[in-house]
């Protein structure tokens, strides 16, 4: 009775909200595509400077409202440029929101980047005074493809081009010119432009992908200020079927949910890293502050869509934010309304491209106030393959405990390769994505016709990344109406999934087959294969634990019985990019090398594993060879889950010391000596693709801090 009376004003007030709130009225619009033909994209990409006019902030004392102004990327074909610039029309995108690279395997893609980015304040700029970063005032950017299994090949005189190498750096010569860095050089240094040439292999994966800057030091301020986009490979069609007709889901029907937020600033002076500094009115945070809005609302009446108001955190040592806004944008837009109206609902791709923010996300029935039920496709970009006989546990294990899962309904008694896996929650660290198939359901959860009226709202539900961590707010993201009445055609109960996580690992597949554009050489010194049976060990941790932003990685080797090798211990250390943390030749035949890892995070906040070029698998050491979770991928069995990015754990210290005196952070030796137990997460790593590139931390405060290590892989020798 009484739940029945809140779900009529909740009803109510969801109306009253689209009466007064122009946003709510705001019909989603999917991101601007720009999409291959005859196996090449070929682009100009300007990195620049723009107003964002969806966002806005009205001065206290009134007037008009004043824009943030963001970094954006303006994209046109290559063929319809003038030189360095895009053409002044339609055909020229150049969106806050983010575009969708359209891509299929076996494609060319062609950037030319130009820097047109703003010259940086530098009392504003946080790791100018880092050893070799001293060139970061000058906002050098560059690009990196993230999630593509693709080579990360460095120019040669023959192809002068970039592939997706992140050591590149592209410099505005009209912000100045680079002093010479003597330490820490980061790689090729380019004035203004640079031409990237990256091959999609044949045998990648479809799924759903994204881009965005890579420069060591400044991520999280471009990346916080607008700079990604996301690249799809192939078609949803190619992996998911309708459980009842056995064609591809249709493209007509998968829809791209880009996550962003900005800070932005009213006028006063802000507390950066440097010391004190003024800040105009409008002006972007691009260093994020996890503590610019109270994680939840101070009361019901406070409705947080897409924006919550600043905090002033000054009583805490903070900063005074009062009338600044954080905005949570959803491909652009501040709280969109997407309407369901295909009977078979669709395939949302959600990628998480927030330099820092973690999202706790559901999508909430507005009139039960539960967490609907949706159906998980693919992680990070890659389709799931979980036999119907997986136990769930597994499949949590799989995830990287990321989801929540819910009940299914029953599957159908036809083979299926894959079971339904339904989630109600599901977390997004930064750089990661999810595809889920959302579509009303009745209260069995079958998917059925919506009654009139049905919506739901897409939000965080905030979330805090450990005792360390940071406090991430609770905002409602979008309004999702539901108007499915016809009869379905293709779907019963969910949709088969045909995963390429397994088809990755098949022959022929990318993680199986020859990596076509190696070729034999000699091994470069101290690079070699790991012997058998040896892992690598990474410690996630801080260089000073008496200095909170010393971010680290540390690392050593250990044998099949656990014990370490000695002469490879590398203490936590900043980011050396003049220095291989790893480095591995191919196998022999140029195929294709598995490694396993330990992730050991000696932190009381989460950190966020991620490795470029490649994908793993969450295994464990001790499960049977005939589990998902066996070490050794057997692909007669299964392939579960391959992600590219996964939250680590917590430690839990047993000593006050690592609270009181260590800002929350063991060290390796409390840690071997029991002091500070943190179970290492195991992965199986596939090394396909050859260069020199980068594992670390995707929590880009920590990444800019130097948690990330350079790793390279060379061709075999025979
Ligand atoms: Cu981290």
């Amino acid at each position: 009775m009484n739940f029945k009376r809140l779900a009529a004003i909740s009803a109510c007030g969801a109306i009253l909200a689209a009466l007064t709130d122009p946003a709510a009225a705001d019909a989603f619009v999917e991101p601007p595509v720009f999409a291959s033909a005859n196996g090449v994209l070929d682009l100009l990409m300007i990195a620049k400077a723009r107003p964002i006019p969806a966002l806005s902030l009205t001065p206290p004392g009134g007037g008009a409202p004043v824009h943030p102004t963001g970094w954006i990327y303006e994209i046109c074909q290559r063929a319809k440029a003038i030189g360095n610039q895009c053409p002044a029309d339609s055909s020229t995108v150049a969106e806050y929101g983010g575009v969708r690279l359209a891509l299929q395997k076996g494609d060319v893609l062609k950037i030319r980047l130009v820097n047109q980015l703003p010259k940086l304040d530098p009392s504003k700029v946080t790791h100018a005074a880092d050893p070799g970063e001293a060139n970061l005032p000058l906002n050098l950017t560059n690009l990196h493809t993230h999630g593509l299994i693709v080579e990360a090949r460095a120019p040669t005189l023959a192809n002068p081009t970039f592939g997706d190498d992140v050591f590149v750096q592209v410099y505005n010569s009209a912000n100045g010119t680079p002093i010479p860095q003597t330490t820490h050089q980061h790689g090729s240094i380019v004035k203004d432009y640079v031409d990237y040439q990256i091959a999609i292999p044949a045998n990648h994966p479809s799924g759903a992908f994204w881009f965005h800057p890579h420069v060591h030091g400044l991520s999280l301020n471009q990346i916080s200020s607008g700079m990604a986009g996301i690249i799809s490979i192939g078609q949803a069609g190619d992996y998911a079927a309708g459980d009842a007709v056995a064609s591809g889901f249709p493209g007509t029907q998968v829809r791209h949910l880009i996550l962003k937020d900005m800070q932005v600033l009213a006028a006063g002076q802000i507390g950066f890293d440097n010391g004190p500094a003024d800040v105009a009115e409008g002006e972007v945070l691009n260093q994020e502050d996890p503590d610019f809005c109270a994680q939840y609302p101070a009361s019901a009446s406070e409705q947080r869509q897409g924006s919550c108001p600043g905090l002033d955190g000054s009583d805490d040592g903070g900063n005074n934010y009062v009338g600044g806004r954080w905005f949570f944008t959803v491909s652009g837009q501040v709280f969109p309304t997407l309407r369901v109206t295909n009977p078979d609902g669709e395939l949302w791709r959600l990628t998480n491209a927030s330099g820092s923010v973690s999202y706790d996300l559901q999508l909430t029935d507005d009139w039960t106030q539960r967490p609907m039920v949706m159906q998980l496709v693919s992680v990070d970009g890659v389709s799931i393959d979980v036999p119907p006989a997986t136990a769930l546990g597994t499949v949590v294990q799989l995830g990287g405990g990321r989801f929540k899962l819910a009940e299914c309904p029953q599957r159908l008694p036809v083979a299926l390769r894959s079971a339904f896996i339904c989630v109600s929650e599901f977390t997004m660290m930064p750089s990661s994505r999810v595809e889920l198939w959302v579509t009303y359901r009745d209260p069995k959860l079958r998917p059925a016709s919506s009654p009139t009226g049905a919506s739901a709202t897409l939000k965080t539900i905030g979330i805090t990344t450990g005792p360390a961590g940071d406090s991430w707010p609770a905002i409602d993201l979008a309004k999702v109406q539901f108007a499915q009445a016809k009869p379905r055609a293709l779907t019963n109960l969910g949709l088969s999934i045909l995963g390429d996580a397994l088809a990755a690992n098949q022959t022929g597949g990318i993680f199986s087959a020859p990596v076509p554009y190696a070729k034999a050489a000699p091994l470069p010194l101290l690079c070699k294969p790991l012997a058998s049976g040896h892992r690598r060990r990474i410690f996630f941790g801080l260089v000073d634990y008496n200095d909170s932003d010393s971010f680290g990685l540390g690392y050593e080797e250990v044998d099949e019985h656990g014990a370490v090798i000695p002469g490879t211990q590398v203490p936590v250390s900043a980011f050396d990019p003049s220095r291989n943390a790893v480095c591995l030749p191919l196998g022999p035949g140029q195929t294709p090398v598995h490694e396993t890892w330990e992730l050991v995070n000696l932190a009381t906040e989460n950190h966020n594993f991620h490795i470029h070029q490649t994908k793993f698998r969450l295994v464990q050491p001790s499960a049977a060879s005939g589990s998902l979770l066996a070490p050794k991928l057997n692909p007669a069995i299964g392939a579960g889950v391959m992600e590219d990015n996964v939250p680590l754990p917590v430690a839990s210290p047993n000593i006050q010391d690592v609270a009181n005196s260590q800002n929350g952070y063991c060290t390796i030796e409390q840690w071997r000596g029991g002091q500070c137990s943190s179970t290492p997460v195991v992965v199986d790593i596939p090394f396909s693709q050859l260069g020199e590139f980068v594992y670390h931390c995707h929590i880009l405060e920590h990444e800019d801090g130097g948690m990330m290590a350079k790793i390279q892989v060379v061709p075999s020798p025979y």
